[in-house]
């Protein structure tokens, strides 16, 4: 996921330039981040609200945890969707790579402030201070950075939020995205308390449902495109037959990239009237680039879209941008 994007040659100042907004906001600032909200999405939003609370501010959190996350927020913590905002509120978005993908508050609602604070590419730069860093591994790097802008102390309750989202945007250190400036922000933030065994033993539980998803998802194994794509398909059906959820198949992507020669990976999740991708990349093939070419979006090494067709035709719309990204790197003819 390294992205040769420069990073925001004023990140510094808009970094204080946040700070400082923030610092004076006498409303209430709402924290939220993207739809189907990972590791990255929670753990910024509780890094930002906590730190914030800690400064004395009315910071609230808003988002729906994960089941594989809900050991992070504390019981009460995060809170359900907002339709109306106070006409004082600020909203801080956080890991969304588009307005409306951040879910919980209204985004749209007139004269209420936007801080966008992202590391995705594609991102607008929506909002009226945009802080998007390409080359950042994770939201909660720029999240950590954040707070040591605002001056908080960093305390255990601060710092494994923001460890879990280095974590689970890094593969556990393994992506390409693995950075020295990754280890040594992961070695400050264990240095403040972050218990790293420990978080990556709440993330590595999986529901007994997920080992049955897993048979159904990979016998739909296919190698098409001389064997330079991976696909697997899940649909309804399938979850219902084996009690899992859709959140179940988010890491099954993990697993089918790593499939011998292959350099994209797609699981494609059929909705019966959308279908959605989630699309993995190595070498000099992007993901990103076969995402946006199908209205997405994402990274360089993952990247997803939403299709608005049934699942035949979506599959041959992979297909096709999927042979345009390998005929462009040279891997196809
Ligand atoms: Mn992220």
């Amino acid at each position: 996921m390294s992205n040769p994007n420069a990073r925001d040659p004023q990140y510094v100042e808009k970094l204080q330039a946040i700070a400082a907004k923030l610092k004076s906001w006498s409303g209430p600032i709402f924290v939220a981040a993207h739809e189907d909200p990972d590791g990255d999405a929670i753990g910024s939003v509780l890094g930002c609200s906590r730190s914030l609370k800690k400064l004395g501010l009315d910071a609230r959190a808003v988002a729906t945890s994960p089941r594989y996350l809900e050991w992070l927020p504390k019981i009460g913590e995060l809170l359900a969707p907002f339709e109306v905002l106070p006409d004082d509120a600020l909203i801080l978005s956080v890991d969304s790579a588009e307005s409306h993908r951040t879910v919980g508050v209204p985004m749209n609602q007139a004269g209420i402030p936007i801080i966008n604070i992202d590391h995705h590419g594609s991102n607008p730069r929506f909002g009226e201070i945009a802080l998007v860093s390409p080359d950042k591994a994770a939201c909660a790097l720029i999240v950590q950075d954040l707070v040591n802008a605002l001056g908080v102390g960093w305390d255990v309750d601060i710092a494994t939020p923001v460890l879990t989202g280095i974590l689970t945007d890094t593969g556990n250190f393994r992506f390409s995205n693995t950075s020295a400036e990754v280890l040594h922000a992961a070695a400050e933030l264990m240095n403040v308390g972050a218990n790293i065994t420990e978080i990556n033993e709440y993330l590595a539980v999986n529901p007994r449902s997920y080992y049955k998803l897993q048979a159904e998802v990979l016998s739909t194994i296919d190698y098409p495109l001389e064997g330079l794509l991976v696909t697997a398909y899940v649909n309804e059906a399938m979850l219902t037959r084996v009690g899992a959820t859709w959140e179940e198949v988010e890491s099954m992507i993990a697993s089918i990239r790593n499939a011998e020669g292959t350099q994209i990976a797609c699981i494609m999740k059929d909705f019966g009237a959308h279908t959605k991708l989630s699309l993995r990349s190595r070498g000099q093939a992007s993901a990103q680039n076969i995402a946006i070419a199908c209205g997405g979006g994402g990274h360089v090494a993952a990247a997803g879209a939403t299709l608005m067709l049934p699942f035949p035709q979506a599959k041959e719309k992979l297909l096709e941008e999927a042979r345009k990204e390998l005929t462009r790197v040279g891997l196809l003819k």
